[in-house]
């Protein structure tokens, strides 16, 4: 399915909408939305590519002895053996943080090892969020008071209810309302952009605690190198009330939605009621790498083309591209697709070497740690694609 949001301000926008169903809003100056601040916070512990293949490894090795007849006999399949060398070659991930290290390089465990909160503490994903949330804050120069509205969109909450948003939101001791997203950043963002747009808040802000290595199957070749833990945050607010240093004006907004199953994971509500076993494989992160990327490179780089069309803009009055941080591959097809040759760090910044794919939070990690330098008229793009099939963007001009 594809489906546009559009945001309306009245006479004062320049709305376009494309073949494909895809809007884009461009605005002038009456009620513009900006972003204010944005924060990043990342775990102290990581791991490197060398120690997560030596484990990784030597599971394997045990595994592949234990069931040696098995194997032999044609009735299990050997478990083939990691490489850092690939890792780095088809993903650009040399590291990642994790909330705890402690229990994924254990070979007997293979998942970090949390310890479980009382129901009157903090919860785990809530600590990451307020980490950020209070970065973001600080450089939007906002206190709790000058906020009422908390979105918390990520690839996983810890619980189903009481929503995470609102637990961030007492321990900020923010007024106002609170609710989780299951989906990118650019669609939370879009979500409190139109959110203060219309009224219904004055300032939002939008928390992505990724807290994704509890899910990852450290026993899968194919996949255990990909996530990492990090949390991102990002204010938003009236440009009329913006007194922040660096600060972007939203000009477009766009989403597109297509469903696949290529990336999935079963980890559900429904385990109790059908006795499947919470803890299998498909309760975990899945997909089919080789067709995530020939299906979502292409849907993403339409996407964007068709923001900027839609927008009046050419890709070069873009000055930077603040890319979900999937896999450099994804990226730099993306962006030849967009420029018609290889785009530069300075273009669209990478941090996958680093923090590997964070779901949610790529785009904001790189936007947060690769904006200060722009110029005042400067634009750029933010966009997250993934799960779903999701692809969402904004386009974004400095004050
Ligand atoms: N070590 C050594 N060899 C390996 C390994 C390994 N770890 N893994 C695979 N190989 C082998 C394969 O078996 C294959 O061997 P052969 O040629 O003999 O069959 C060979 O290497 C090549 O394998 P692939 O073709 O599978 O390798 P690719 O070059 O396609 O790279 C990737 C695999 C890196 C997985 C790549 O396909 C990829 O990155 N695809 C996109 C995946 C992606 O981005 N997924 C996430 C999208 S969703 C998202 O980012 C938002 C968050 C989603 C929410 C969920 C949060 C948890």
């Amino acid at each position: 399915m594809k489906s546009a949001s559009p945001v309306d301000r009245g006479s004062e926008n320049e709305a376009a909408q494309d073949s494909r169903g895809q809007t884009a809003t461009k605005e002038k100056s009456m009620g513009m939305v900006v972003i204010s601040g944005s924060g990043l916070w990342k775990p102290e512990e990581f791991v490197t590519n060398k120690e997560l293949v030596s484990s990784y490894n030597e599971f394997a090795s045990r595994f592949n002895a234990q069931n040696a007849d098995a194997i032999a006999a044609g009735t299990l399949a050997e478990k083939p053996q990691s490489s850092s060398d690939f890792i780095v070659k088809a993903s650009g991930i040399r590291q990642r943080y994790t909330y705890r290290k402690e229990g994924i390089l254990d070979v007997e465990r293979m998942r970090p090892l949390l310890s479980v909160r009382a129901d009157d503490e903090l919860s785990h994903q809530a600590e990451i969020a307020v980490h950020a949330a209070r970065e973001a804050m600080e450089m939007a120069g906002r206190t709790a008071k000058g906020i009422d509205m908390v979105i918390v969109s990520c690839a996983y909450t810890e619980r189903a209810y009481p929503a995470i948003a609102i637990e961030v939101q007492q321990a900020l001791g923010i007024e106002g309302f609170g609710f989780d997203m299951l989906v990118a950043c650019s669609f939370a963002l879009h979500r409190a952009h139109d959110a203060v747009a219309v009224g219904s808040a004055r300032c939002a802000l939008v928390i992505n605690p990724e807290l994704i290595t509890p899910q990852v199957n450290f026993k899968d070749r194919d996949s255990h190198f990909i996530f990492g833990d990090v949390s991102t945050a990002m204010i938003l607010e009236l440009a009329d009330t913006c007194t922040a240093p660096h600060s972007y004006e939203i000009l477009a907004t766009q989403a597109v939605t297509q469903y696949s199953s290529n990336v999935r994971s079963n980890f559900g509500h429904l385990s109790f009621a059908s006795d499947s076993d919470p803890f299998a494989d498909d309760k975990l992160f899945c997909q089919d790498g080789r067709k995530v990327f020939r299906e979502v490179c292409p849907l993403t780089s339409e996407h964007l083309a068709a923001l900027l069309r839609n927008s009046g803009m050419d890709v070069s009055d873009v000055r930077r591209w603040w890319l979900h941080q999937a896999n450099i591959h994804m990226n730099q097809l993306i962006m030849r697709r967009l420029l018609g040759r290889e785009p530069n760090f300075d273009e669209a910044p990478i941090v996958l070497d680093e923090f590997a794919n964070t779901a949610s939070a790529g785009s904001v990690i790189v936007f947060h740690l690769y904006h200060e330098d722009l110029m005042a008229g400067d634009t750029g793009v933010i966009c997250s694609f993934g799960a779903g099939y999701s692809v969402g963007s904004l386009i974004v001009r400095k004050r």
